[in-house]
């Protein structure tokens, strides 16, 4: 039975995946062979392309076609024995395929296969990997896994009228991360203030909605096609900040939880639960949640058998504890080791994981109190209990020590916990980054951090390391609204993180690429040049342009506090968050270093402990995370500090003035739709960019009383 792809109302923006991206593929003949329910999604997308392109589909136990396939999409296992033994050129290709006057179509199909798995050298592909080539006339995938047989049908895709153009070599594609991994913040209840999805800026969840599930299968649907497309694997499906309905999505209303697997499963999408770590509690009324009680972990075991009875696909859980009022094994005297094995040990029967959040620290600070420091935290907290975690708890680990600012140095926890399985966390809902209404594609930001090499040059690189423990996990960005994200460029971020995650190395650009190609189909368009450079000139660098504007040299916040949008310089400076600039009359930044300061600096392994500590060595865009320095410091960039932020903040406007001038030109050259949402979000970046440069520049003149070198108006 194929597996009919979604329907979504259609008023709904179809993202990366319009029914043009699939004319290469639909307006060919392509044979599937293999059998199971993603080998019945992969026949269904096809059939679905042929039907509006005018090609055709067959399976290879339907009666042979007269001509050869121009694609073959191909289960390793499924192959007959011969075509595993290339030396055997007479086997046909599957059983029915006996006629003799079929033979010409089906051995050149044949051909093509046992061609491309002769290339492949007895190589494996594993449970999601595939392989590539063009034979002849004949474009081939095999898989040794039906997931890879959906991932390579979708790089087809991406690879549109590519794929069918000369002969190439076989080229294996495997994922470099195993997990790749969106949470979403939603929420079942609104909350009085976070509202359906905390941090959300796309509407409402696609989940849920006033306490109850939506049941809108197809837009879940269609969200896990979407995701398939960009090689995530796994969804988280409500907020981490776990409150009292959410809390039952463990037991008493598993059944919303299994609604949404089923929704998600077709496309090889794999359901996790936010818990919280009172459940025994707050659910069963047990007197105590402490992870050493045998009742507690009774309570685990039977809790988690029901879930896999229900959910047998369930990934496992995901935990935020002792985290921002969430509770942990801290209120039992525990340490955080006990805490995620015990949720571990439930698990592992079924080949469970456990996510457990590094992002612990003290919210309840005094600001007067110049010690703590809020960056050290997750490594104080857990690089000790190194070596201490079950082999199926994956600490997840923001990416920076701080909060998903627009610019921070790497945790220095994913340098400390070599017996430890870590996931990398990034933000793609725009929290600090614009909410969606700036544009802000976030894929270089991400690119710089997945190369960045905690041990220096030669050493690992983060990406290493999140290859190694096998995740890479990210806040989703994903509402109801009718262009998923809110500003439609903000689906960019999203399929980038996705690519990323499957593959590090590729560079921003090329993502971005993949990206107009796929929504935009600008082959297509009346200006093909003019619509891929203007988007790449809109967005290649809108992150930078963002940091330009906001919190100078890697400072972070001066947000609003609560809702975290726009200035506020001092929203945050005087509260027990831990996130101060200490600016006063002769200068700002915070002192990180070992010589002065919070020593910070100290849980970096060489060469970055010296580089960050060294007021010389340190770079630019981060000296305020690492240093206090006065506004006369003079950077490498030859500025003053106090210049630099002007300047910057002066040069970030312009560049969102230009970026409005250059989004004009594409208007009648896309979707009127598509760019009238950006035109209107771009108005209201361009009003916040000169809010938060006023505010910025007009801050610092009065603290510092230095006046800009070119004399422009600083109010
Ligand atoms: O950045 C902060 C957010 C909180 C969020 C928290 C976290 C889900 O402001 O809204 O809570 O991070 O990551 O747990």
């Amino acid at each position: 039975m194929p597996v009919i792809p979604p329907d979504v109302a259609p008023d709904v923006h179809p993202a990366w995946l319009p029914p043009e991206a699939f004319r290469a593929v639909g307006s060919r003949h392509t044979l599937v062979s293999g059998d199971g329910p993603l080998v019945d999604t992969v026949f269904g997308e096809v059939e679905r392309a042929c039907a509006g392109h005018g090609g055709a589909v067959r399976r290879a136990t339907d009666e042979p076609d007269a001509r050869p396939a121009d694609l073959v999409l191909a289960l390793t296992p499924a192959l007959p024995a011969a075509d595993r033994r290339p030396d055997d050129v007479r086997e046909p290709i599957a059983a029915s395929d006996t006629d003799p006057d079929a033979v010409p179509a089906a051995q050149v199909d044949l051909d093509a296969v046992r061609a491309a798995h002769v290339d492949l050298a007895g190589a494996a592909l594993g449970a999601e990997g595939f392989a590539l080539t063009r034979h002849g006339q004949v474009t081939v995938v095999l898989a040794d896994a039906p997931a890879g047989l959906l991932y390579g049908l979708f790089q087809v895709v991406r690879l549109g009228e590519a794929a069918f153009g000369p002969e190439c070599p076989v080229r294996v594609h495997r994922p470099a991360l195993g997990r790749r991994m969106l949470d979403h913040w939603d929420n079942v209840d609104p909350h009085p203030v976070m509202g359906q999805v905390e941090r959300g800026y796309a509407g409402g969840s696609i989940f849920w909605r006033d306490g109850r599930p939506r049941r809108d299968r197809a837009r879940a649907r269609a969200y896990a096609r979407l995701l398939a497309a960009c090689g995530v694997n796994a969804v988280a499906v409500n907020n981490v900040n776990v409150h009292a309905t959410e809390a039952r999505l463990l037991t008493d209303r598993l059944d919303d939880v299994a609604e949404i697997a089923d929704e998600l499963r077709p496309y090889a999408i794999r359901v996790h639960l936010s818990v919280t770590f009172a459940a025994p509690v707050v659910l069963d009324g047990l007197p105590t949640a402490d992870p050493l009680d045998d009742a507690v972990r009774t309570w685990w075991a039977e809790a988690t058998r029901r879930v896999y009875a229900r959910i047998p696909d369930f990934g496992g859980y995901l935990v935020k504890a002792d985290s921002e009022g969430q509770p942990g094994p801290f209120s039992y005297g525990r340490d955080h080791a006990d805490g995620a094995n015990l949720l571990a040990e439930a698990l592992a029967p079924y080949g469970g994981v456990v996510h457990w959040r590094a992002f612990v620290y003290n919210h309840r600070q005094d600001w007067r109190d110049r010690s703590t420091d809020r960056a050290r935290a997750a490594f104080d907290h857990f690089a000790p209990l190194d070596g201490r975690f079950r082999d199926n708890v994956i600490l997840q680990v923001k990416h920076g020590p701080m909060d998903f600012q627009a610019r921070e140095p790497v945790s220095p926890v994913i340098a400390a916990m070599p017996g430890t399985r870590l996931a990398v966390e990034f933000q793609v809902t725009q929290e600090y980054t614009g909410q969606q209404r700036h544009v802000c594609y976030l894929a270089p930001w991400w690119s710089e951090v997945l190369r960045y090499r905690p041990w220096g040059d030669g050493g690992r690189s983060v990406a290493d390391v999140a290859a190694d423990g096998g995740d890479l996990v990210a806040v989703s960005n994903v509402g109801d609204d009718r262009f998923w994200t809110g500003h439609p460029l903000a689906q960019a971020n999203l399929y980038a993180f996705g690519r990323l995650a499957w593959e590090p190395g590729l560079t921003p650009e090329a993502v971005l690429d993949e990206w107009i190609d796929l929504t935009f189909d600008p082959a297509r368009s009346t200006g093909p040049a003019l619509l891929r450079r203007t988007l790449h000139e809109v967005m290649d660098d809108s992150w930078r342009t963002y940091e330009r504007y906001t919190a100078p040299l890697g400072v972070g916040f001066m947000v609003r506090p609560g809702h975290h949008y726009g200035p506020d310089v001092d929203g945050y400076e005087y509260t027990p968050w831990g996130t101060y600039h200490f600016a006063d009359r002769d200068g700002l930044g915070v002192d990180r270093t070992r010589a002065t300061g919070t020593g910070f600096t100290g849980q970096y392994p060489p060469p970055w402990s010296q580089v960050y500590e060294s007021l010389d060595e340190c770079p630019d865009e981060l000296l305020l995370f690492f240093h206090h320095v006065p506004y006369d410091h003079v950077l490498h960039s030859g500025k003053t500090v106090i210049q630099h932020i002007y300047d910057s903040h002066f040069d970030g406007v312009r560049e969102v003035e230009e970026t409005v001038g250059r989004w004009q030109r594409l208007a009648g050259l896309i979707d009127p739709d598509v760019h009238a949402r950006v035109t209107e979000r771009l108005t209201e970046q361009l009003r916040c960019a000169r809010e938060w440069r006023d505010q910025v520049n007009a801050y610092f003149h009065r603290k510092s009383g230095t006046p800009d070198a070119h004399h422009r108006p600083l109010h």
